[in-house]
């Protein structure tokens, strides 16, 4: 079989009306800027991109109040620069912004709302383990010309298209319309991506989980229970062992699942329960939750479907459980079924 470039998918896309042009212009540009972050990710110390932004005694935060690697303001603004004059985005949201970009003046807008985590995992980067891309897009508001925050606060299930590129051992984008997973590996030499898993599928069932679990003994009762079952294996009521993996990068992460399927936890626990969970709703959940589901996957807050959710913030956090669908299915069912034990308790 001939191969198919990522090019080629989406004038196909186009043909079957799953996207229009904007769509297929804003895809390529942001796969085109996420080469470039492949470039310098590459580069490594090399490129002297590895370490700190900023000096030593003023250490950058983002908006989530964490420090900022030189990678992460480096792919910011790779992904900015691309997107600001293609005409195909009304404004773009970045995890590493506190507010939305605006087009600057001069260049035409387009239709749609780009929201991205530019460089996922970037803790890992010093460490030269796999790090990612990971983005989400919606349709702008009708007569809405210059999008604020509230523009960008519509449900998962609005997205047109989510994807994530993942810096590996290869460099592979992930990418979704609503119309199955596919994954596009790039061929250096030639410099495109190349289709290599067309409608990705996870099992359903599997034998291996992923979570942080220095967290353990501050997660809630039924996330306890849960994980306390699949660590018990052949010896507790699952009566299967179980394997662990954890990158702590999400894009590894989910990559791993969305090629030989898994779950992957980051609940609430009583350190993060103020802040609603750890990974963000707009950059990350949704937009995995979209991939993952898809693919055949699930994808909750261990109480609700991720993309049910109405936003309420930007940089709203959220607890995330996604992967093969029953395994989440079950883990979700421990905590509706704690709720009502002690809804039932508390009316007795
Ligand atoms: P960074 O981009 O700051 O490294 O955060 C990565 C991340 O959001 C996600 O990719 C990981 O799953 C998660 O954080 C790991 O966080 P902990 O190390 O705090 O568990």
């Amino acid at each position: 079989m001939k191969p198919v470039s990522l090019i080629q998918f989406l004038i196909e896309e186009r043909r079957a009306g799953h996207i229009n042009a904007e769509l297929s212009l804003l895809i390529e540009v942001v796969a085109r800027a996420c080469k470039r972050i492949a470039v310098a990710t590459n580069k490594g110390a090399l490129g002297g991109v590895l370490g700190m932004a900023g000096s030593d005694d003023a250490l950058s935060m983002n908006i989530q109040g964490e420090a900022q690697k030189k990678l992460d303001v480096i792919s910011n603004e790779i992904l900015l620069e691309a997107n600001a004059w293609g005409g195909h985005l009304a404004a773009c949201a970045s995890e590493e912004m506190e507010d939305p970009q605006q087009i600057p003046d001069g260049y035409p807008k387009g239709q749609h709302l780009l929201l991205f985590d530019p460089l996922d995992g970037s803790s890992n980067i010093d460490v030269n383990i796999s790090v990612g891309t990971i983005f989400s897009v919606l349709r702008c508001p009708d007569d809405v010309t210059e999008p604020k925050a509230e523009h960008f606060l519509q449900p998962g299930t609005t997205q047109l298209a989510a994807g994530y590129v993942v810096y590996g051992p290869s460099t592979v984008l992930v990418l979704t319309f609503g119309h199955g997973t596919h994954e596009f590996t790039l061929d250096r030499e030639v410099g495109s991506f190349i289709l290599s898993r067309r409608g990705i599928r996870i099992p359903e069932e599997t034998a291996e989980f992923a979570i942080n679990m220095s967290n353990q003994r501050h997660w809630e009762a039924p996330m306890q229970r849960y994980v306390g079952e699949l660590l018990a294996g052949t010896t507790g009521p699952r009566g299967k062992d179980f394997n662990m993996r954890w990158v702590a990068s999400m894009v590894a992460d989910v990559h791993r699942i969305v090629t030989r399927g898994g779950v992957f936890f980051y609940p609430l626990d009583a350190k993060i329960k103020a802040k609603g969970g750890k990974l963000r709703l707009m950059y990350e959940a949704n937009p995995m939750a979209f991939i993952v589901e898809q693919a055949g996957g699930a994808a909750t807050t261990g109480r609700e479907r991720i993309m049910e959710l109405q936003p309420t913030g930007l940089h709203q956090r959220v607890p995330v459980f996604l992967g093969s669908k029953k395994e989440v299915e079950v883990a979700t069912h421990y905590h509706l079924q704690a709720d009502h034990l002690q809804a039932d308790g508390a009316r007795d």
